[in-house]
């Protein structure tokens, strides 16, 4: 994935014929689409490979089981053509590093959850959050995901992983968080569903991120 816009597309639409326009009209504005339960249970794993033609997919299965149940459910996601998986981090390190090996010995990207960008967070999962990006960082996944939502958590995870990992963060838009402040806090790239693939025009919503995601650089 090549930090170019920094914007992510959240695909989260349920007829393949949008998925695929949408991301032909968004395609110069994006770094990567992430795809997930919502488009592979309407259509089947096989859109990710007719995504791919437009960008990197990072496939949102916020994977959390055992090691092997892990690794085999990558592994069939890394066969459909994904780039990128984002995995659960509350799992622990096994689950994390089955993962991690798997992707590194295909020269693909693991991406972990640390705490969500949604209110219900709050409840049980920023207060494991913070350990939860150490053990990322430590297990060297190649980044995890941290809230827009709350720019002053991206600030913190950033503190946490230094500089090797990245950090891809949702909730921009439709959520109320703020493309540039989350680049400010210290996020590689912002991820953008609804704000996107709702609006009248997708390209022209798609270049006013990146225009906003540009201030906060
Ligand atoms: O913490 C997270 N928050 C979040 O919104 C982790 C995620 N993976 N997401 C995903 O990002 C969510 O499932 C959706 O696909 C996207 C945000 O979409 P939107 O709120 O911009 O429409």
């Amino acid at each position: 994935m090549e930090k170019n816009t920094r914007l992510i597309l959240a695909l989260d639409v349920l007829d393949g014929d949008e998925a695929l326009r949408i991301s032909g009209d968004v395609a110069g504005y994006v770094d990567a689409i992430k795809v997930g339960y919502p488009l592979i249970l309407a259509t089947g794993l096989g859109i990710i490979t007719e995504l791919s033609k437009y960008a990197p997919i990072i496939a949102d299965f916020k994977v959390a089981d055992i090691p092997n149940t892990n690794r085999l459910i990558c592994e069939q996601v890394f066969r459909a053509g994904a780039d990128a998986v984002i995995i659960q981090g509350f799992t622990g390190h096994d689950s994390l590093r089955s993962c991690v090996e798997l992707a590194k010995s295909s020269n693909k990207d693991i991406f972990v959850v640390t705490e969500m960008s949604h209110p219900g967070a709050l409840d049980f999962m920023q207060a494991a959050g913070g350990a939860i990006a150490k053990m990322a960082a430590d297990e060297k996944a190649s980044g995890v995901v941290a809230p827009a939502t709350r720019p002053e958590r991206v600030r913190k995870i950033r503190e946490i992983i230094g500089n090797e990992l990245t950090i891809i963060s949702p909730g921009v838009g439709a959520q109320g968080g703020s493309a540039s402040d989350a680049i400010k806090a210290g996020a590689d790239w912002v991820i953008v569903g609804r704000s996107i693939y709702l609006a009248e025009e997708p390209a022209r919503a798609a270049a006013d991120i990146v225009a906003d995601i540009k201030t906060g650089i």
